[in-house]
């Protein structure tokens, strides 16, 4: 593996148009928060950048439905987002945001560069515009069938279930997010990156170069290559974001997905002068921590764009997560399906460390994963306080009541206390291998093994019995034990920092350094310690329960509010072609070995037929006999389990899927036209 210099690393810029929830933390900011902690305390030269990405539609989309000037709702989630990291000891060495002055600037002189050698095709498109709004529709100003994988919800530039970045045009059935209306093609000017010419280079950079990817990222990469990529626009019909800097650009602004990454650059212009050490020497390693959706902005069209413009070095390595989801749903922003971190914080006081352990024990490294509170109960219970607390507490405890608080010395350590001791380093180095290969999750668990090797340590020994005949046995095991709940102080910091931080006070240690791990005397004998205090408290059920009760709430909220999307329009003709007509059910009765189907006998007016409709499940035959109803009478015959079904029973659904009868008001001859 290639030694580096130095380190570059970036975490995705989240949209400045709401708040922080888990997803986010689990996906890409614990990851890196981890990457980088552990990169500090071996005492690499490192940069970590992030910020608010303040362009695009999603806060134009947000803007407008607040009624709002973009710059008040990206100032506002800005602050939001930048506290609550903070607070959640995320250590970015700087946060900043892309509608800065310097981002403006870095992004057009990327743009111009480019441009000025020629590197982007110039072409008038056809486009979508929407004749209600008066405005071309891109991004996630329209939406339509994704064309790959035939997901309703993809927008104009992506579809975020199977990730592939799209153009609008290439939409099935799109219809504009802001009026609804469908929208009209019309011809506008952009700029197009050719990626296509950029194949054989990513062929042989990330095919070639770069197997040793996540298979996530990898195989998303491949997939795209092999399908062969298309020139894509950079530049937008928008009025807000960075103006494309060049002649007759009016009303145009670069792509989001332009400008943004773009962001990792200039926000280490505003952190260093010396920022062209970390993204332009090929001694710099350059890491992008992100989310899955995010792979074909980083892997294929950022790596473009700097190949394009020249002077930039490439990613090392993009360690995408995959998506984490809350109690078996996706989460989700519009739905407010989500647990947001500023709501946490102020909810769970002082147990930040709680949150990133068990979202780096349950992160979507591989796959997508769930996040529920009972699990989230359970591992504080039964983890961080019955194993790493508990062991931390028990020696600390123990050295203040029996030595007063001073590190005892070891006396005779035996072939087993060695062995615990020799532990230590191969703890160490499984922490070290995992962490560099970017799998948290285990390395979080090898770090724990070391409380869980201090507990057996104590179980077995029991020094509370011995102290009565065998002090300097006891000596010696607590030594032991101070060195490991040391060594726990210097492991943990990557993880859990608050927690660290409170180990190291209680032992009174200053300064920890990575390579000190696996040092029998951390501790040195003699070492005044502190008195103890719990690292961590029992999470009681009823706080479990409001927050389960809480997203249940805000789920019975969505169910009202929440509505079927608008069905593509049709015309009048189109509808005078369906013979819809009042009916009485005459005869009624189950369908064998199903679930949902009854058959019917319909006096529809016209004829008596029979109809095999799916109510069984909130209706029984003999509560519908005589009921009136509305059918759908010239709807094409259909065999179903055998049954020749000739109509269709028309009915209302709620949002919780029950049936309802549409019929008249009052009771009607059979056969009654309804139009
Ligand atoms: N703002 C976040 C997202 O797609 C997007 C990342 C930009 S990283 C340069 O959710
Ligand atoms: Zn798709």
């Amino acid at each position: 593996m290639k030694e580096f210099k130095r380190y570059m690393v970036t975490s995705a810029l989240p949209y400045a148009n709401g708040p922080v929830h888990i997803g986010h933390l689990a996906g890409v900011y614990i990851p890196s928060d981890i990457y980088v902690r552990y990169l500090r305390l071996k005492g690499k030269d490192v940069l970590w950048v992030c910020g608010s990405d303040e362009h695009g539609v999603p806060i134009t989309l947000k803007a407008k439905k607040e009624g709002k000037h973009p710059q008040e709702i990206v100032d506002k989630y800005h602050e939001i987002i930048k506290k609550s990291f903070k607070d959640l000891g995320i250590s970015f060495d700087i946060y900043h945001r892309t509608s800065a002055k310097i981002h403006h600037e870095t992004a057009a002189g990327i743009f111009k560069t480019i441009h000025d050698k020629n590197g982007f095709i110039e072409k008038t498109t056809e486009q979508y515009y929407d004749p209600e709004a008066r405005q071309f529709l891109a991004d996630r100003y329209i939406t339509g069938t994704c064309p790959h994988c035939g997901y309703e919800k993809a927008y104009g530039d992506q579809c975020e279930k199977c990730g592939t970045s799209l153009s609008a045009t290439e939409l099935i059935n799109p219809k504009s997010t802001i009026s609804g209306a469908k929208p009209e093609l019309k011809p506008t000017k952009h700029w197009f990156l050719p990626l296509d010419t950029y194949e054989p280079f990513l062929k042989k950079w990330i095919l070639e170069e770069h197997k040793e990817w996540k298979p996530n990222v990898y195989g998303q990469c491949k997939s795209w290559i092999d399908q062969g990529l298309q020139p894509r626009a950079v530049s937008r019909d928008l009025d807000w974001g960075v103006p494309v800097p060049v002649e007759n650009a009016e009303g145009k602004v670069l792509y989001v997905w332009f400008d943004a990454p773009i962001g990792y650059i200039s926000a280490t212009k505003a952190l260093t002068p010396d920022w062209e050490k970390y993204w332009k020497d090929k001694d710099t390693k350059l890491v992008h921590f992100i989310g899955k959706d995010n792979i074909v902005f980083h892997c294929i069209i950022f790596p473009s764009m700097l190949k394009a413009e020249g002077s930039y070095i490439l990613p090392d390595n993009v360690p995408a997560n995959e998506f984490l989801n809350l109690e078996g749903d996706k989460i989700s922003t519009s739905r407010n399906w989500a647990v947001w971190l500023h709501e946490y914080l102020e909810e769970f006081p002082g147990k930040q460390d709680v949150l990133r352990y068990v979202l780096t024990a349950n992160a979507p490294e591989t796959k997508d994963n769930d996040f529920t509170w009972k699990d989230f109960q359970a591992r504080n219970n039964n983890e961080l306080v019955a194993i790493l607390g508990n062991f931390v507490n028990r020696a600390i405890v123990l050295t203040g009541k029996y030595f007063d608080g001073l590190v005892p010395e070891r006396i005779n350590p035996d072939e087993a206390d060695t062995a615990v001791l020799n532990e230590i380093s191969e703890i160490r180095q499984k922490v070290e291998h995992s962490i560099e290969n970017f799998r948290f999750r285990e390395a979080m668990k090898e770090a724990m093994n070391l409380a869980r090797l201090g507990n057996k340590y104590l179980a077995e020994t029991e020094p509370w019995k011995l102290i009565k005949t065998d002090e300097d046995k006891v000596k010696t095991i607590l030594n032991i034990a101070l060195q490991i709940s040391a060594s726990l102080s210097i492991v943990l910091e990557p993880f859990l920092p608050f927690t660290a931080e409170k180990i190291r006070k209680i032992l009174a240690i200053d300064k920890i350094v990575w390579d000190d791990l696996g040092n029998h005397d951390l501790l040195k004998a003699g070492h005044k310690i502190g008195k103890a205090e719990l690292l961590f408290a029992k999470i009681e059920d009823k706080e479990i329960e409001y927050q389960v009760n809480k997203l249940l709430a805000t789920k019975e909220q969505n169910k009202e509010e929440s509505h079927e999307p608008v069905k593509d329009e049709i015309s009048y003709d189109d509808f005078m072609k369906m013979d819809i007509r009042s009916g009485v059910i005459l005869e009624a009765e189950k369908v064998p070995k199903t679930k949902k189907l009854l058959k019917l006998k319909v006096d529809t007016g016209v004829d008596q037929r029979t109809i095999v409709s799916g109510i069984a499940e909130y209706f029984k035959p003999e509560e519908i006999i005589g009921k009136q109803v509305s059918l759908l009478l010239n709807l094409a015959p259909r065999k179903i389990r055998g049954i020749q079904s000739q109509g269709m029973i028309l009915m209302a659904e709620d949002k919780n899927g029950k049936l309802y009868f549409v019929a008249p008001q009052e009771n009607i001859k059979p056969g009654a036209l309804i139009k």
